[in-house]
């Protein structure tokens, strides 16, 4: 753009931000606080985006075109704010414009809280999906729940875990729109009246049932583009909060506040749980408001341009994320059946023709089981539903295996009193897919072996993706600068091309120009973390600028949700292994090295807590030795969410993917790290086994572990005894003398804290559950290798180097494509140019001041 012309948009914005500034928070621009002026900002590029976002629906809508649902219990989008303007390309220009005001950028974007209304993984790959879907013009739309508190704040107090309400709605949010046009009402609880319908079938109408309102917010997904013709899709999250009428009066004067607010509160709190659910009441509640508010909306949307149902199984895709939405299948039946009298048999092909299954984790534990009594309770009609679907399927598989009730058992949807959601979801499902090649092989083969045989084809696999736009367009803009400098742009859209960087790998420049960028991204995470106060309760465990900053030093890093399987505590042994080499000879490793953790445990978890205590325990213990603390140096970074990982993961120089085979359903960060020019030291687990592949043998030095087969086995023959290894290997075995003996502890509890988490690796029927040790070994050996390299920068940065190029199928651009063309069968619908072109006619003519 002229740079005239720049000056021109920039003062109009200008003005634009202090008229908000004015009439929405009754401030000038010179009073106002940097958060206030962030909103005032965001609702200024909120309108930009409006236009399009309207002309995005209205195109859908009047090209008829088949749509996406994706329904999904979590979301972690991010913050909002430098994405979308980056997506709309204008980073320059809002830069250019906050001089002009006189803001300090960093402080105007840290005002953003970004909404955590996800655990983990799965939360981050609906967001990375929808940003995909609204770059390449997909039709789709994302529900949720609006949860008035997201997932836990986390702070270490000496490091103990104490969990914070998130309060991301303490100030207004200005990206989202209410739509109380699109309220629905939910009911819960009552009592069935049985009927026939026109086809002699049976149904259930519900009396005495309790009335919930459910209203919608909606939050616009920017697809990238640099013209302006770029697409706007919607995230439409439900609340039960912000409607008065859910108030009961009555409860109140009868004396129960508590009561009274019941219904008020279902959407209140997101479950911090990231692998389980409990059979809680709430939880339930919440399941299904999301599944019955999104299904009213879209036969809502539906019948504005049909009059019959006949056209719903070619327009319509809805993709259930992991087992929480699962009641849509049930749901959608009851609509049918009940609400448009279609015939049982009718609409059971629709929804199978409809719904799709992704299945994010194989731990047992973690697929959701509900109490039948519970579902009768809230939800009468659904668990008539329930059981006439799996008793028609029970039949269909006794005629299928006669005389095979072992298979029924296996494949019922209820078993024991329980409702299993992963059966109903793949019973209702036209496809179930993993997430990664490994994953989805294990779907098959072991954990839903008889769905596949009765119904072969029926699994499929899509291989996560990240988007490039957020990780690394957006959170790493030196090295995206760097990249398009030497390939050109092609890559931000069309990530496989990438691939060109690799002509570039031994180029001396290019990797001296790596390291300082890599270097710059280091100083840019320590000043951050300093600023965040990280010392507050933590002595030395936290971040100081002086421990953190040496230019030479590797940052080894690993971050993610605490959970055994992901085996945080091989790292932590693999740390105190370091402390004895260097006790022992302070030569003996060639590098300097800072480990940093981060990560949330689940509230409940207490071994999770206790492996975040002991790099607590190790950090004081290290950082503090002088001798030791030369050359390792170990950091907790609290509160881990999407705004740490976008400046802790372009900082990294190792990532750590050390999952036990078998158990990582796919992984998402070890993408993300790639990307960002670290090298992975992994497991062959989830994704990582196609990283692999793609980066080949020759760029992917730290591959070490057992292999899923080997663990499997070992568990089935019950063939490992961890102590064996202590037997052999004296330097795994002073570790964890080191670990019991009380010299890392300061006091009773903590060393309580670490007898447990040795006694977990040593005694008991299910010690070593995750095989930490058996794979430490190999483990520390790959290390050495990895310190090796780093001593040689040229080297690595080249290593470095092919693995950014060798990331292109690992966009969710593609993971999207290959869902539009192999399970939705959808296609990109673009934004109409006339109706673009009509839409910003109406907003410019209404967008003039009536007082001169
Ligand atoms: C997680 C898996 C990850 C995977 C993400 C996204 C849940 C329940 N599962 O391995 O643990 O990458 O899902 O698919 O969050």
């Amino acid at each position: 753009m002229e740079n005239i012309e720049f000056d021109v948009i920039v003062k109009k914005m200008a003005q634009q931000i202090k008229h908000y500034l004015i009439t929405l928070v009754g401030k000038t621009d010179t009073e106002a606080t940097d958060e206030e002026f962030y909103r005032a900002l965001s609702w200024v590029l909120r309108e930009e985006v409006m236009v399009n976002w309207t002309a995005t629906y209205h195109t859908h809508l009047q090209k008829n075109a088949k749509r996406l649902y994706y329904f999904s219990l979590e979301w972690l989008p991010g913050r909002l704010f430098v994405n979308n303007v980056t997506n709309v390309s204008s980073l320059d220009m809002v830069k250019r414009l906050l001089k002009y005001m006189n803001r300090e950028y960093q402080k105007v974007i840290n005002a953003e809280h970004e909404p955590g209304l996800g655990n983990g993984g799965l939360g981050r790959l609906a967001a990375c999906y929808l940003d995909s879907l609204a770059t390449k013009n997909y039709p789709a739309m994302g529900y949720g729940l609006r949860y008035q508190y997201g997932i836990f704040e986390q702070e270490l107090w000496f490091g103990v875990q104490v969990e914070r309400p998130d309060c991301w709605l303490l100030t207004e949010f200005p990206w989202e729109l209410r739509k109380d046009a699109y309220a629905t009402m939910v009911k819960y609880g009552g009592r069935v009246v049985t009927r026939l319908n026109e086809h002699n079938e049976e149904i259930h109408v519900l009396v005495d049932y309790e009335d919930v309102r459910a209203i919608p917010y909606d939050i616009p997904v920017v697809g990238y583009g640099e013209k302006q013709d770029f697409s706007a899709l919607t995230l439409r999250l439900w609340t039960t909060k912000e409607s008065p009428r859910n108030f009961q009066i009555a409860r109140f004067n009868a004396g129960d506040l508590s009561d009274a607010n019941k219904n008020v509160s279902i959407t209140d709190v997101l479950y911090p749980n990231d692998k389980n659910s409990l059979g809680l009441f709430m939880r339930i509640k919440q399941e299904y408001l999301l599944v019955t508010s999104s299904l009213q909306d879209i036969f809502r949307q539906y019948f504005i341009m049909h009059k019959t149902l006949d056209e719903f199984p070619n327009l319509i895709r809805i993709q259930i994320n992991d087992t929480h939405p699962a009641l849509v299948i049930a749901e959608l039946m009851r609509i049918f059946t009940e609400e448009h009298h279609l015939q049982w048999a009718k609409a059971w092909e629709i929804v199978k023709t409809c719904c799709s299954y992704t299945n994010h984790t194989v731990l047992k534990e973690s697929l959701e089981e509900w109490d039948r009594s519970i579902i009768s309770e809230i939800l009468p009609r659904q668990m008539k539903i329930i059981e006439k679907i799996n008793f028609e399927f029970c039949n269909q598989v006794r005629a299928k295996f006669p005389n095979n009730e072992d298979k029924v058992r296996k494949m019922s949807i209820i078993e024991n009193q329980k409702v299993r959601m992963a059966n109903l979801a793949i019973v209702g499902s036209h496809k179930v897919n993993g997430v990664a090649e490994l994953h989805s092989q294990i779907l098959k083969r072991d954990l839903f072996p008889e769905f596949e045989e009765m119904r072969p084809g029926l699994f499929t696999n899509v291989t996560n993706g990240v988007t490039q736009r957020r990780w690394l367009l957006s959170c790493n803009p030196k090295l995206a600068k760097m990249i398009t400098d030497l390939i050109g742009k092609e890559w931000i859209t069309d990530f496989p091309k990438i691939a060109k960087l690799a002509e570039f790998a031994s180029d001396r420049d290019v990797q001296d120009h790596f390291h300082m960028i890599k270097l710059e991204n280091k100083k840019r995470l320590v000043n951050a973390l300093v600023k965040y106060k990280q010392d507050r309760y933590g002595a030395n465990i936290d971040m100081k600028k002086e421990f953190f900053m040496e230019a030479d030093a590797m940052f080894d890093v690993l971050v993610k949700r605490i959970h055994e399987y992901k085996r945080q505590l091989m790292k932590a042994m693999h740390v105190i292994m370091l402390y004895n080499d260097i006790k022992r000879d302070p030569n003996s490793v060639l590098i300097k090295r800072k480990v940093i953790i981060s990560g949330k445990a689940a509230p409940g978890y207490e071994m999770a807590k206790n492996i975040i205590r002991l790099f607590y325990v190790l950090a004081k213990k290290i950082n503090t030795d002088p001798v030791v603390g030369e050359k390792l140096k170990v950091a907790f970074i609290e509160n881990y969410n999407v705004s740490k990982a976008e400046i802790i993961i372009p900082a990294a120089d190792l990532s750590n993917q050390i999952s036990a085979a078998g158990q990582e359903a796919s992984g998402t960060g070890n993408m993300k790290f790639s990307m960002n020019g670290a090298l992975t030291i992994g497991t062959d687990d989830g994704a990582n086994i196609e990283m692999r592949k793609a980066v080949t043998d020759k760029w992917w030095p730290f591959a070490f572990g057992s292999s899923s087969d080997e663990l499997k086995k070992l568990s089935q023959t019950r063939a490992y005894h961890p102590e064996d290894i202590l037997h052999k290997d004296s330097q795994i075995r002073e570790a964890m003398d080191l670990l019991k003996s009380g010299e890392l502890a300061e006091n009773e509890v903590e060393q309580e804290v670490l007898m447990s988490i040795y006694n977990s690796l040593i005694t008991g029927y299910d010690r070593d559950r995750y095989f930490v040790l058996k794979d430490l070994r190999p483990y520390y050996d790959a290390q050495k290798k990895v310190e090796e390299l780093y001593a040689n920068p040229r080297k690595w940065a080249e290593y470095a180097i092919h693995n950014i190029a060798a990331m292109g199928e690992f966009s969710s651009d593609e993971s999207v494509r290959h869902y539009a063309e192999n399970i939705w069968g959808l296609k990109p619908v673009p934004i109409d140019s006339e109706e673009l072109a009509r839409v910003r006619k109406d907003f410019r003519e209404s967008d003039r001041c009536f007082i001169a």
